[in-house]
């Protein structure tokens, strides 16, 4: 049986990870059995992050990797009955959620102090005071770097805020009034977006990133309808 490795569960949401949360979306979507392998540390993956899935001797690392392993080994078909322009549609709207929106989600979580009182109490609980302090202040220093880098780490808090609005705004508008972004059933975008803006709701101490979405009743039932549809029961 193939193998899901994650990080564990954060913040309320299946994983405190969004891409771990996409994959489960894909294996999930993809109708496969798979076996969850909870783990905090991804210094032995192959890109040293998880979401990677392990199907017999084949290491598959990152979650567009997954879904094309999915697709080409067992004949999934996470755009079944999409047209050409709907399947570039998700692929824009794929880029965005994990290329931009992604990244606010990072720096508001790991670069705002208070917020990131919080993720050390979530994220490290458990490890020995001393060693746990060490090793989060590492990670958070590796996560913050990664934001500057990106550049999404170079913008005021309220600068991150308005381009996402406008990316959030963009999408609300291909959403319409449909359950999911082409239509009735959720396809490899929904299985993106839903945890993105999971992720942002989730977030345990409101602020405007997150009001972005727990503003919004629309996008509130969407991701609603994301868990119910797409995550394990
Ligand atoms: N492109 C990758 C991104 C995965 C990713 O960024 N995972 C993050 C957690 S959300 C991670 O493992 N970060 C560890 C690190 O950067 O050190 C995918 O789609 O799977």
């Amino acid at each position: 049986m193939m193998k899901l490795s994650v990080y564990p569960a954060g913040f309320g949401e299946i994983s405190g990870s969004p891409f771990a949360a996409k994959a489960i979306a894909l294996m999930e979507l993809s109708g496969q059995a798979y076996a969850l392998d909870v783990n905090p540390d991804p210094r032995k993956s192959p890109k040293k992050k998880f979401p990677v899935l392990q199907d017999g001797a084949q290491v598959i690392p990152d979650s567009d990797q997954i879904r094309d392993h999915l697709e080409s080994a067992y004949g999934v078909d996470f755009e079944a009955g999409l047209s050409e322009a709907q399947k570039a549609v998700s692929r824009m709207v794929i880029r965005t959620f994990e290329e931009n929106v992604y990244f606010a989600i990072l720096a508001s979580r790991w670069m705002n102090d208070d917020h990131w009182a919080l993720v050390k109490e979530e994220f490290f609980r458990g490890m020995p005071p001393v060693i746990g302090g060490f090793i989060a202040n590492a990670v958070r220093k590796g996560v913050v770097r990664q934001c500057i880098g990106q550049g999404m780490g170079r913008h005021s808090e309220e600068e991150q805020v308005a381009r996402v609005e406008k990316d959030i705004a963009a999408f609300s508008v291909l959403l319409g009034d449909k359950p999911f972004l082409h239509g009735d059933a959720p396809t490899g975008a929904d299985a993106s977006v839903v945890p993105m803006l999971r992720a942002m709701a989730a977030f345990p101490k409101q602020n405007s990133l997150s009001d972005l979405v727990l503003k919004d009743p629309v996008l509130m039932a969407y991701i609603a309808r994301g868990k119910e549809t797409m995550y394990p029961s």
